[in-house]
């Protein structure tokens, strides 16, 4: 894979970015695989755990057959990330913050590495692995880095579970929608490490592309929404965020 060289980078994806005043960026699991957080497709480690493939394991029926299964599931992942930290691409998606006039960060990742990057506003469309939620109440408690996660719901007593979007699951009520909106308003949408197979996240870029904006991907392979893209900027995100 010849990796994208700042020289590669167009003068009129240039002219795009320094034109831009509303932008988009959706980012997926690639967005963090270099510091270290492993994907769910692609690149030969996809997660398994116990032999369950992740979409079976982060499925919603797990919560009901079997909530201590799903804990162990995201208290390892959770453990993982607490050694991990953002990389190049987080940080070069945090100073877009005084860049551009109006951004707005969309992720799919539950990992919460754009804002420990120091981006401020950002729509988790599957929510966060640093939160719980309660089954029956719906009351949300921080997870946090340092102490153990609250085993029972403190207001009602009852079972808490990972406060992430399972497959099968709806997303957090407006979240798309506020995102869509962005999307339908945005003149530059960057779409950075997702394979673009998730939904509705993925109908993102096309609801900008449709809107008229230009839209450009970085991944180091060529995904579904690559047909959608302006640009497609063949490499890691580390490594070619920076240089936008
Ligand atoms: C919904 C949280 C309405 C959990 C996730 C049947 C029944 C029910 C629903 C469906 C159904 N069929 C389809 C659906 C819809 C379903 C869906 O889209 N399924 C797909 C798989 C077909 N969607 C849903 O269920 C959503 N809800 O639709 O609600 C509804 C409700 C009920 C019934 C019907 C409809 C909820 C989806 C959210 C699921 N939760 N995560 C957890 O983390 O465990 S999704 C999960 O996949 C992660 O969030 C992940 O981010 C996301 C998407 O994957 P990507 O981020 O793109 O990551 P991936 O590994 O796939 O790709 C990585 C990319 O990075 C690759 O392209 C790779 O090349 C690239 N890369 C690698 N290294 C780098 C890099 N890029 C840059 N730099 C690098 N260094």
């Amino acid at each position: 894979m010849q990796s994208v060289l700042s020289s590669n980078i167009s003068a009129e994806l240039r002219r795009r970015i320094n034109d831009a005043s509303r932008v988009l960026v959706l980012t997926g699991a690639g967005v963090s695989a270099e510091s270290g957080v492993p994907t769910f497709r692609g690149g030969g480690n996809s997660a398994v755990w116990k032999g369950m493939p992740f979409d079976v394991i982060s499925s919603a029926g797990m919560v009901s057959r079997d909530l201590p299964g799903v804990w162990e599931w995201f208290d390892y992942r959770r453990e993982l990330l607490k050694s991990l930290t953002p990389n190049p691409a987080h940080e070069a998606i945090a100073r877009w913050q005084d860049r551009f006039r109006g951004l707005t960060v969309v992720t799919q990742n539950i990992d919460g590495l754009h804002q420990l990057a120091g981006s401020k506003k950002v729509i988790e469309l599957h929510g966060s692995i640093w939160r719980t939620r309660c089954v029956t109440c719906n009351s949300r408690f921080a997870i946090s880095r340092t102490e153990e996660r609250r085993s029972v719901c403190a207001d009602c007593g009852d079972r808490l579970r990972p406060d992430v979007v399972l497959f099968g699951e709806m997303l957090p009520p407006g979240a798309f929608e506020m995102a869509a909106e962005q999307a339908a308003q945005c003149d530059l949408c960057f779409v950075i490490g997702t394979s673009g197979l998730v939904y509705p996240a993925a109908g993102l870029p096309e609801i900008a592309k449709a809107a008229g904006a230009c839209v450009c991907e970085v991944n180091p392979e060529r995904t579904p929404l690559s047909f959608v893209c302006d640009f497609v900027l063949t490499g890691k995100a580390g490594e070619v965020v920076p240089l936008l």
